[in-house]
């Protein structure tokens, strides 16, 4: 498992003892987690031991994750990742990585997190080892090893790609989910002011209509517009992520469809998107008694656990948001009833 440190470190250490039982025995469930961005550092650290780069193949330097990184702005996270995917290239890689992620949730050692499901995303890759189908079959090969109602996979689409390239992973998915494999539901996600959103939804939508849940990433910056955001609600998400910056139609679009929202709050607070825990949009939400689901996004740059995300609504401003332990109770409940498996 990954340490923590930074904002969830901070409010699990301010609570007492009686809290932190309380938290750690509370069932949850972890809705949005990345794979690639939630693989613990001692795995990528075996893996970079095993990595023999090629001509032309990146070098890895894994010292930004060991020290925590610092980011100015949200799109500096996406340069993260290329060390990252120079590990995860092959199928064996991607199983340990797999394997090592689960662990972190629902393994032997993060029993005092008593996360009761993850839902985990990836968005399938092609490199020289293996095709976008193999990598998902490898995936799924490790996903499926735990019980049935404990995991699941949502196949993302990321918002840079081009059309056939999307229009390919939606169909990968759809034909996944009927050959009886564990896919939930598909993501979309990557850089926020990427890509073409009408087609991104188009592709999206023939998802949903095939029977499979669907969340995106939505108005995740300041600077998406109303425009690209009523695009991604114009066909009725299963979910929503972030969904930081919603104007007032957005917010009652989603409060009518009553849309559950997947919250990370330290992801939120490290990449700058929100200024501070007072100012974070789930308190717009909590006060409506709207479904969210708390989620940590990318354990690994930000160094946060489900149990340490859970810290930050139970913890007194400004550490955390301050809520009772009713209210964290009820918060984590109905993030295990928005789960895409069994909805
Ligand atoms: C948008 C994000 C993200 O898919 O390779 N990703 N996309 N916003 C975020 N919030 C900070 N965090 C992660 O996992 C890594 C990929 O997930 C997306 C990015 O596209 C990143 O490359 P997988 O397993």
């Amino acid at each position: 498992m990954n340490d923590i440190a930074g904002p969830a470190a901070a409010a699990l250490a301010s609570l007492k003892r009686y809290e932190r039982v309380f938290i750690s025995l509370l069932p949850k469930a972890e809705l949005h987690a990345h794979l690639n961005g939630c693989i613990p550092l001692d795995c990528l650290r075996e893996l970079a031991r095993d990595y023999a780069p090629e001509a032309g193949e990146p070098t890895v330097d894994l010292t930004a994750f060991a020290d925590g990184v610092k980011l100015d702005e949200i799109h500096d996270f996406f340069k993260l990742f290329p060390a990252i995917y120079a590990l995860t290239a092959t199928p064996a890689a991607l199983r340990v990585a797999t394997r090592a992620v689960l662990d972190q949730f629902i393994g032997d050692d993060a029993r005092q997190q008593n996360c009761a499901y993850v839902e985990l995303r990836t968005t399938p890759r092609t490199t020289k080892h293996m095709t976008r189908k193999e990598y998902l079959e490898a995936v799924l090969d490790e996903v499926e090893l735990s019980p049935k109602d404990r995991t699941a996979l949502l196949v993302a689409v990321d918002r840079r790609m081009e059309e056939s390239v999307v229009a390919e992973i939606v169909d990968l998915a759809i034909e996944l989910k009927n050959a009886g494999r564990r896919v939930v539901g598909m993501d979309l996600c990557g850089e926020p002011l990427a890509g073409d959103v009408h087609m991104l939804v188009k592709h999206l939508a023939r998802a949903k209509k095939a029977g499979l849940g669907v969340t995106v990433h939505v108005a995740e910056t300041s600077a998406n517009t109303a425009e690209d955001t009523m695009a991604l609600l114009s066909f009725e998400p299963t979910r929503l992520g972030h969904a930081t910056f919603l104007n007032d139609d957005a917010r009652a679009f989603v409060e009518e469809h009553r849309i559950p929202i997947e919250i990370c709050l330290t992801s939120n607070l490290l990449c700058k998107t929100v200024s501070t825990l007072e100012d974070h949009h789930i308190k717009h939400w909590l006060l409506r008694d709207h479904p969210v689901a708390i989620c940590t996004d990318d354990t690994l740059p930000f160094r946060t656990s489900l149990a340490g995300e859970y810290a930050l609504l139970l913890a007194k401003p400004p550490l955390g948001l301050g809520l009772s332990e009713d209210e964290v109770s009820a918060i984590a409940e109905r993030g295990l009833g928005a789960r895409m498996g069994q909805m």
